[in-house]
């Protein structure tokens, strides 16, 4: 398959050329990297929403829900799994595995478990061009599910719009499963397991923990009860994650997220080729090697040697432009 061949395929929403591509971003494959500077202009559009939380939280049942809801309003959906134990075969019930089966006969649903390791790039950089691949094809939405922060080397918080935190009753009176950093990026908290004795207790607890922050901006995160197996509380975290959206446009956060979002890829980027540019030039050099053994021999400081190195590297680009 071409190049062109694949890029229009994605961009005709096609199953076949959207997993080829994302086959091609997991092995880091050039033409990965060639076919997503082609869809880039083409991407932005879709609503990207992340949702984190304790390991069995029930977020891999809600995300099933979830999609069903989107489903129901007209709606496409993509959801990346970035968990280590293979979200929708491992923890979920049957009858969630088969609803999940379900969605995988249906096109306006694509679904993609990314694993944790191999990735040279980094986790989170599989995981935002996955996303961007996905976006790319026309979905509406999005959902990325990674386990609890801490545990995952995705920040999640780089690729979602609206992050959505999963907690449980009963996980902990000082409030352990959701710890500080976690709570500083909720968008929305989900007490999940409402069946289970405790749920309101949690949610007064998280309530009583936005009350006491002082850095809360326009948007006071919901706490909403939900229960993963009988669908109840979904309809209404989808109104709130719909509902997020409408504010961060209007508030123009949706904005300064974008800018943010690309300066911080576009200086990754940067920094990622200047240093294999500079490093594909100076490795084998006779001079690089003796530079590295007078460092070895405390003849030389690292300090000095990168300034120089550096300003070599630069002096001789400024004469090339
Ligand atoms: N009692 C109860 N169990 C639930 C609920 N939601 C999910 N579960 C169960 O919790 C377990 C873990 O769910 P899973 O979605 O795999 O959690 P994840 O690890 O956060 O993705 C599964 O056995 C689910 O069936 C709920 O609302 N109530
Ligand atoms: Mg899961």
């Amino acid at each position: 398959m071409s190049i062109e061949e694949l890029v229009d395929g994605v961009l005709a929403g096609r199953r076949r050329h959207l997993a080829k591509l994302i086959a091609l971003i997991e092995n880091e494959d050039p033409a990965a990297a060639e076919a997503l500077s082609l869809l880039y202009r083409h991407t932005g559009r879709a609503h990207i929403v992340g949702i984190t939380g304790p390991p069995g939280s029930g977020k891999s049942t809600i995300v099933t829900r979830m999609t069903s809801e989107y489903r129901k309003r007209g709606r496409t959906v993509g959801i990346v799994a970035v968990d280590p134990s293979s979200p929708f075969t491992g923890g979920a019930l049957l009858g969630d595995r088969i609803r999940m089966q379900e969605h995988s006969l249906d096109d306006g649903v694509f679904v993609r478990s990314m694993g944790t390791r191999g990735h040279l790039g980094g986790i989170a950089r599989a995981t935002s061009d996955v996303v961007r691949a996905i976006d790319a094809s026309g979905k509406d939405i999005i959902i990325v599910e990674t386990v609890g922060a801490g545990q995952s080397e995705v920040e999640i918080i780089d690729i979602a719009h609206t992050v959505v935190v999963t907690d449980v009753p009963g996980s902990g009176d000082d409030i352990q499963a959701i710890k500080a950093g976690i709570m500083e990026i909720a968008d929305i908290f989900v007490v999940n397991k409402k069946d289970l004795p405790g749920a309101d207790k949690k949610a007064a607890e998280i309530n009583t923990m936005l009350d006491l922050d002082q850095n809360m901006g326009q948007w006071r995160p919901p706490v909403l009860l939900t229960n993963g197996r009988t669908g109840e509380g979904i309809p209404e975290l989808v109104d709130k994650i719909d509902e997020h959206m409408v504010y961060l446009r209007e508030s123009g956060a949706l904005e300064e997220k974008g800018l943010q979002r690309s300066r911080d890829e576009l200086h990754q980027i940067m920094e990622y080729r200047l240093t294999q540019e500079l490093l594909s030039r100076l490795q084998g050099r006779p001079e690089y090697e003796e530079a590295i053994r007078k460092i070895a021999k405390r003849d030389d400081d690292p300090y000095t040697v990168a300034q120089r190195l550096i300003a070599e590297f630069l002096a001789g680009f400024s004469r090339q432009v």
